[in-house]
């Protein structure tokens, strides 16, 4: 034992949002293992008992920042964030190449049905423990005999098989430029960010999430609503639904609980499917060919992989003294500049607001909010594929905040709310940074100084892959 490595322990920071946390790392035999043991525990127990599940994410994240691969048990001994059970596994792992434990989880009939219909967009947990109940045991029989209401059942029913087929990076990019089209239409000077894990550089997701925001702060109100307007006039949209945002100010002080699964924030926001035509997805599909999947020893891992590693270098840069900030795209470099409203303030834009809301809530009412039927759609699909969208529109003051939340991870989020808190005395949100220790709200016109307003170096999003 007397050629064991230095403690990793001694340089390893507490939380994830200190550390750097790549898509790819050294590690994967044992985190493939200690996140089916997280969605496992996730599925088993309920939200109360989501700190099982929390304590195989931590010590997944704490090897993705290793920066090499792991060799010895006696090298992480000492880390805070590796439990025991999690202990126990990497040390199977390291003697026998797999985890008993994690096999006969795989192996487990109601782990692989819970994960099944947990895929199906609208359903969670409580939802896919009734359908097993029920007997169910396949998609086909969920179609046959789920009698629910909620559009997100029956188009995720429908369409179960594209929104299940990763979303790949060249969708994902042809998706933001439709949205920019319209979005210059509609909202003209308006800035837009890919966000989510393609933003953290992943090629494929499950989704595309796209944050809008405008320079002048009342410019984004009813936008969305003529957005989706002009998107569906052109027939791109299979389904969806508007958010009204409920945000108010004293959220931002206000010790919200987060719930364990969803981090859920105040923005005015829609969440669908679009569609994209086939051509995009097999374009992509014949360039990824050349670049091999690399898995896990722990096989039953049927999440979607990764490819390898392609980032753009986006950066930020701010500039305090004119309220501005650039960000650079190859030699591309865009300016954010807060402007002056030249919206009446007051009454007038409450007005305007409540005007948009009831035409909203009509149309939602009367389209509701889905287009014909959703068995009718499918049979009748064309040359395209389903694709799971989500849009939200963030306020110019609040909008580094959400560009940082919207980046996740939820990992990375997560830890960086707990340490804001523990820390640094402040509440971190997707809204905003509120410093109890000033009594105010720290502002930020870029995402660096999100940073730096939490006293934390700064980490690309190509590193907040926890
Ligand atoms: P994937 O789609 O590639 O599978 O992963 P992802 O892009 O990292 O996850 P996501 O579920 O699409 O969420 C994107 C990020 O947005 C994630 O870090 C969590 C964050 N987020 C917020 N607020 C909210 C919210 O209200 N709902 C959801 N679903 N995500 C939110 O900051
Ligand atoms: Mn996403
Ligand atoms: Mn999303």
């Amino acid at each position: 034992n007397n050629q064991v490595a230095p403690p990793v322990s001694a340089r390893i920071p507490d939380y994830a949002c200190q550390r750097h946390t790549p898509l790819q790392h050294h590690n994967t035999k044992f985190t493939d293992a200690l996140e089916i043991l997280e969605k496992y525990a996730d599925l088993r127990y309920d939200d109360q008992d989501y700190s099982r599940a929390l304590a195989f994410r931590r010590a997944s994240c704490v090897l993705k920042s290793l920066s090499r691969p792991l060799s010895r048990l006696s090298e992480i001994q000492n880390v805070t964030h590796i439990g025991s059970h999690s202990q126990k596994v990497i040390q199977e792992i390291l003697e026998d190449g797999t985890s008993e434990e994690v096999e006969k989880i795989c192996a487990d009939p109601w782990f692989q049905k819970m994960k099944l219909f947990t895929a199906i967009f609208g359903i969670g947990p409580a939802r896919a423990k009734e359908f097993i109940a029920k007997g169910w045991s396949s998609i086909q029989e969920v179609r046959d005999g789920c009698t629910s209401s909620d559009w997100r059942i029956q188009w995720g029913l429908a369409f179960h098989e594209d929104l299940t087929t990763p979303v790949t990076r060249a969708e994902a990019d042809y998706i933001l430029g439709v949205v920019r089209r319209h979005v210059d239409r509609v909202l003209p000077g308006a800035v837009m960010e890919l966000t989510g894990g393609f933003r953290r550089g992943k090629q494929t997701g499950h989704d595309v999430d796209i944050l809008i925001m405008h320079p002048l702060e009342n410019k984004i109100i009813g936008a969305l609503p003529r957005l989706l307007q002009s998107l569906q006039s052109h027939d791109i949209v299979l389904c969806g639904r508007h958010e009204r945002s409920t945000y108010h100010e004293e959220l931002l002080t206000q010790n919200t609980k987060l719930s364990p699964r969803g981090q859920l924030d105040h923005f005015e926001k829609w969440i669908g499917i679009i569609k994209v035509p086939n051509k995009i997805r097999i374009k992509n599909d014949q360039s990824d060919k050349t670049s091999s999947h690399q898995l896990g020893n722990n096989k039953c891992n049927t999440d979607m992989k990764e490819n390898k590693d392609k980032c753009e270098n986006r950066n930020f840069q701010s500039d305090k003294n004119t309220d501005s900030c650039k960000r650079d795209v190859g030699n591309e470099s865009v300016l954010y500049q807060r402007q002056e409203d030249t919206l009446d303030s007051g009454s007038a834009i409450s007005d305007s607001l409540e005007d948009v809301w009831e035409s909203l809530d009509k149309a939602s009412s009367s389209s509701s909010p889905s287009h014909g039927n959703p068995r009718e759609v499918k049979a009748s699909q064309g040359d395209w594929i389903a694709r799971r969208v989500d849009l939200i529109i963030s306020p110019f003051s609040q909008f580094f905040y959400a560009l940082v939340g919207w980046t996740g991870s939820k990992q990375f989020n997560r830890d960086a709310r707990t340490y804001a808190e523990r820390e640094m005395n402040m509440k971190l949100s997707s809204h905003g940074l509120y410093d109890f220790n000033q009594g105010k709200q720290l502002v930020a016109s870029s995402e660096r100084e999100v940073f730096d307003n939490l006293k934390l170096p700064y980490f690309e999003p190509q590193d907040r892959n926890c």
